[in-house]
């Protein structure tokens, strides 16, 4: 049969995507800047689901008639440009281009109008959920023609229910003192237990898997001869960027991609998991304010409980409480914050106290918890009524006349700080 589907972009990503697709029977063809990937593709293939090559010049001819979708999966930037030019002499009005990288929004936004006035269709769309999701089933959040998501929804790889953030440091519980230094074992097994209850998630069980690797070559354990260094792809700078233009707060996030750089153990275990799952659902709400005050300024109408359904099948961040989320967005689709929901206000109280003893701890003996700190201090501005920004804004207003709103009545207000502050004074020399 002749291809709706074209695949370009046969790294990791786009090679699984393309054998997942093929093998639920949808006919694609594909394609890769170097032409050895696509041979690989190939020969993983199995033989009745074998992707057609090639997808680009000179022949493609295994291309249906119009409308065709082809997707990219190529690194984001000017690979994808590049991969698009490529492609534009073979494409045809009504043809869609949806670009699975992940990719800085402005780019797609600049894309997206380039294909509409060549009568194309254009998608941008989010892939979660790594080599393994692209194999079984990813999680998928496309934006672009509604014509070109009608047209390609049809053969989407369904996602296979599974169960993002981790921000807590697993390095606290055995750089704590009372915690011996050998205890990946301890580790992996305790990661194994937190994943079966409500921190049930894809990040705590590869977390639980990690400890358990030994290194074959150089004996004793993997983890510990990896370099602390993460290496990164943009998507986390973008996102604190977003966060600091739309003033949405997203100290958790922030504090994550900063660290990409005598005691009773049980308890101080069971400390961790709850200072960990608070700290996870402040990472949630940071990340869902920040999706809505885009979703605001753009008028994309975002449904933010339906986001947590989309999360749950595929994604790295599926986890047990995104149903919860899912519901507390259904109970009050303009919640300020998931932190105050009465569901999850509830858990962060009964949490808080042993949240607090592990920060503390870790203060205390010098160890970096970013996430958990910036976590906490995130949901202390919740409790507090009244937060010192006010002191804040009245230094604006003195040194650059930016105004400030009362508590008392609407408006904006400036005032002569300096003036008033040494007429006050003189008053004061007076009595
Ligand atoms: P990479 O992000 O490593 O990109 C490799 C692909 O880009 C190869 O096909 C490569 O072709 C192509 N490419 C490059 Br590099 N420069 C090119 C150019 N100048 N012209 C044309 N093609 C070029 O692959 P990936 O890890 O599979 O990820 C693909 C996309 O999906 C990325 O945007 C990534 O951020 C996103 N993503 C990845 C994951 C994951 O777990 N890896 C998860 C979710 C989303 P070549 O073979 O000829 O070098």
């Amino acid at each position: 049969a002749l291809s709706r589907i074209g695949l370009a972009g046969l790294a990791v990503m786009g090679q699984n995507l393309a054998l997942n697709i093929a093998e639920k029977g949808f006919p694609i063809s594909v394609y890769n800047r170097t032409t050895s990937k696509v041979d690989e593709t190939l020969d993983r293939a199995a033989p009745s689901t074998s992707p057609h090559r090639p997808l680009l010049p000179p022949r493609l001819r295994p291309l249906h008639p119009p409308p065709r979708s082809i997707i990219l999966l190529v690194k984001a930037g000017a690979p994808v440009d590049l991969t698009i030019s490529a492609l534009l002499p073979h494409l045809s009005p009504g043809d869609s281009i949806i670009d699975g990288g992940n990719e800085w929004y402005l780019n797609t936004d600049r894309r997206l109008a380039d294909a509409e006035s060549r009568n194309l269709l254009y998608l941008g769309m989010g892939v979660s959920g790594g080599e393994d999701g692209a194999r079984h089933g990813p999680s998928l959040m496309p934006g672009g023609h509604l014509a070109a998501y009608k047209t390609s929804r049809t053969f989407s790889p369904p996602s296979q229910p599974r169960s993002t953030t981790a921000p807590a440091s697993p390095t606290l519980a055995r750089e704590a003192p009372g915690i011996s230094s050998k205890c990946n074992a301890e580790l992996g097994e305790v990661f194994g237990e937190w994943n079966r209850g409500e921190l049930e998630s894809f990040l705590i069980e590869i977390t639980a898997d990690i400890f358990r690797v030994r290194d074959e070559e150089e004996g004793g354990e993997l983890v510990d001869k990896i370099l602390d260094k993460t290496g990164m792809k943009g998507t986390g700078k973008w996102t604190v960027q977003q966060a600091a233009e739309l003033s949405v707060a997203a100290p958790t996030i922030a504090a994550s991609l900063d660290c990409r750089g005598g005691i009773d153990r049980k308890r101080l275990v069971d400390d961790v998991r709850q200072a960990l799952y608070a700290s996870k659902i402040c990472s949630y709400a940071q990340g869902m304010n920040l999706l809505r005050a885009k979703s605001d300024e753009k008028g994309w109408g975002l449904n933010l409980g339906e986001l947590a359904r989309i999360w749950k099948g595929g994604c790295i961040i599926r986890a047990v409480f995104l149903d919860r989320i899912k519901r507390a967005y259904q109970r009050n689709p303009q919640l300020a914050s998931l932190v105050v929901d009465p569901e999850f206000a509830r858990e962060m109280v009964q949490r808080q106290a042993a949240w607090r003893r592990v920060v503390g701890l870790a203060i205390q003996a010098g160890i970096s918890t970013p996430g958990m700190c910036a976590s906490l201090a995130y949901f202390d501005t919740y409790r507090r009524a009244r937060l010192p920004a006010n002191l804040v804004q009245a230094q604006r207003d003195l040194f650059g006349a930016h105004t400030y709103e009362r508590v008392d009545r609407p408006g904006s207000f400036h005032t002569e700080w300096t003036k008033l502050a040494r007429q006050s004074k003189a008053g004061v020399g007076a009595f």
